[in-house]
């Protein structure tokens, strides 16, 4: 493993000004996006809404320092013939690949989940670096709701991740660590911080324990944040300030960077809380954007399925991404959403 190397990489992940689309939907998910916007979700039309993403110039060059694929996206061929990573690399971004094998009912737990994926993983991420990708994702789901998560839920969540993200450094492949805590509920912003730091802790614990070298590596964390049905929605400020709090207490400053999952939150949302952490700094280590749905979903919108649509579509997508860049350094304005609507 050289280390030095996949610091090199992960530092430019996170780097000030941009951050990551995660646009590593599984083909059931991506359905979903499509039907909401009346498009059939063939190999087809998959294939040329993710190339309307990766040729739209300003947000790819300015804006996003990687992506995050799935496994039919990193084999695919863009119109013209270019592999679809090509477009990614020429852009100045770094290509990912989704690897975890989506999630599975944890015996004798109701209702909690397990991710799945180790199995032959050492053979996948081979192929996959040959392929181009430099960094992966697993992603781990702790649903919050009444006697859960249990410990059980968490450690062998945690556990997971890290032989994932030991087998990703012997790769050569930086690991991005996705500990989710669903956003679902009715639980209060307290709850969300008191089970993401019991989340953080066990997965820095585990990562620890399986030599997980921290300086080689991001974590993808949701924020501290009210759950979607709570009644009281907190405030940004106090999700930026709790937010910061239990990230300082829990993620070692060797990490070099912090990306966040957007879990549900309307565009504007995720691109505020961000920007107000980083009024917050000085911070140990970079924090930025992870985003699928708060950088997708206006482009989708715009695009519609429709190829006279291409151009808006690219031009939702680098608003999104223009306002996140400017979020990951603390120089977001809500007026600059409004002058671009
Ligand atoms: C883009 O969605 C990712 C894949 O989800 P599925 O495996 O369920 O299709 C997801 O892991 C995503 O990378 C993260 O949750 C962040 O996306 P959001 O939309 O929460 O920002």
């Amino acid at each position: 493993m050289n280390l030095t190397e996949l610091n090199r990489i992960a530092t430019a992940m996170v780097a000030p000004g941009k951050g990551i689309l995660a646009a590593d939907e599984s083909s059931g998910t991506i359905k979903k996006r499509f039907d909401a916007i009346g498009v059939e979700s063939t190999e087809s039309n998959r294939r040329d809404y993710r190339e309307m993403l990766f040729r739209s110039r300003e947000a790819m060059s300015q804006y996003i320092s990687g992506v995050i694929l799935y496994d039919e996206t990193i084999w695919q061929d863009a119109k013209d013939g270019t592999p679809l990573v090509k477009l990614i690399e020429q852009s100045g971004a770094i290509p990912g690949i989704k690897v975890d094998e989506g999630t599975q009912a944890l015996p004798m737990c109701p209702g909690e989940l397990v991710t799945v994926g180790l199995d032959k993983l050492a053979e996948r991420l081979r192929k996959y670096y040959e392929r181009g990708a430099r960094f992966a994702k697993w992603r781990a789901v702790i649903d919050i709701g009444s006697g859960i998560p249990s410990m059980t839920a968490i450690g062998v969540n945690a556990h997971a991740l890290a032989r994932y993200a030991a087998l990703c450094q012997a790769a050569q492949i930086v690991p991005i660590v996705e500990p989710e805590v669903l956003m679902d509920g009715d639980h209060d912003i307290d709850r969300c911080y008191e089970v993401t730091t019991r989340v953080l802790n066990k997965t820095f614990q585990e990562l620890r324990v399986q030599r997980v070298a921290l300086e080689g590596m991001v974590l993808k964390p949701n924020m501290a944040i009210s759950g979607k049905k709570c009644a009281k929605q907190a405030p940004v400020e106090e999700v930026a300030e709790k937010t910061i709090r239990l990230l300082k207490a829990c993620v070692p400053a060797a990490v070099p960077g912090i990306a966040f999952l957007s879990g549900g939150q309307s565009d504007e949302e995720a691109t505020a809380h961000l920007n107000a952490m980083h009024k917050l700094g000085p911070l140990p280590w970079g924090l930025t954007f992870s985003y699928g749905r708060a950088l997708q979903a206006a482009p989708q919108k715009a695009w519609s399925g429709k190829a006279e649509n291409v151009a808006a579509g690219q031009n939702a997508f680098s608003h999104r991404a223009r306002m996140n860049g400017l979020a990951s350094k603390g120089e977001w304005q809500s007026s600059l959403e409004k002058k671009a609507a």
